[in-house]
């Protein structure tokens, strides 16, 4: 059984399509990040850097004690090795859809995120930053058109890279037109008619039942100092 600490944000739907995909079972625990609960110390013990997606594998590969885990890449990465699902053996397969992975954690996320905060969640409108990302994000749809043009997934085979840069594509929120980027298009419509993608869409709708104000989400969300 796992425990996955999570919130309906692209990072948390990451976990619940590896989840439903590979029809694992396992525990929802919410942890609404708008009101703080990401600062819980028993949360903190699971996610030091105070971030959802996190989660306890209480029959862990390898076995022993519970293992807790959290960052998004490094969780798809164990799931697919301890399933032996989503995730290529052959070196050659395997270190590709990492590459895609490690781009997505390091470039895709990162990138429309600042994205996001610049167009949407800043009080104040600062015409170049939101310029600057939202040029990187455009510069990121293009290298990821490329690569899925003849291909149905990203690494050919569907598998963890698809997993974690599917919910990040939200091109009406990132001022993008998909127009442009019409295998990512196709290929966002067939991850969305997956039946595990469906369903972990579908649990996010429940869990999205208690909202939060924009106002909420900017006094515990941002400007976050040192913890102490
Ligand atoms: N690199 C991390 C990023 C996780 C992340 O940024 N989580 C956000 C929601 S999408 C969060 O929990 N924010 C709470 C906070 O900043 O206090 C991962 O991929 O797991």
């Amino acid at each position: 059984m796992i425990t996955l600490y999570y919130w309906t944000t692209p990072n948390g739907h990451k976990m619940t399509i590896f989840l439903e995909e590979a029809g694992l079972s396992y525990r929802l625990a919410p942890i609404n990040i708008a009101k703080g609960e990401q600062f819980d110390p028993a949360f903190l013990a699971v996610s030091p850097n105070n971030k959802i997606p996190a989660m306890v594998d209480h029959e862990p590969l390898g076995g022993g004690d519970p293992l807790p885990l959290a960052e998004s890449g490094a969780m798809l990465e164990y799931l697919a090795e301890k399933t032996g699902r989503f995730l290529p053996t052959d070196p050659r397969g395997k270190y590709r859809v990492l590459q895609w992975l490690y781009w997505q954690m390091a470039h895709l996320g990162p990138m429309l995120g600042q994205n996001h905060h610049f167009r949407k969640s800043a009080a104040e409108k600062i015409p170049y930053a939101i310029d600057r990302y939202e040029k990187e994000s455009e510069r990121l749809y293009g290298i990821l058109d490329d690569q899925l043009a003849g291909r149905d997934y990203i690494c050919d085979d569907y598998s963890i890279a698809d997993m974690a840069c599917y919910p990040w594509i939200l091109p009406d929120n990132q001022g993008i037109d998909i127009g442009e980027f019409p295998n990512i298009a196709r290929w966002q419509a067939t991850m969305a008619s997956r039946p595990g993608v469906r369903k972990a869409y579908a649990i996010a709708d429940q869990v999205k039942a208690d909202p939060v104000t924009e106002e909420d989400t900017r006094k515990v969300l941002y400007g976050q100092g040192r913890r102490r």
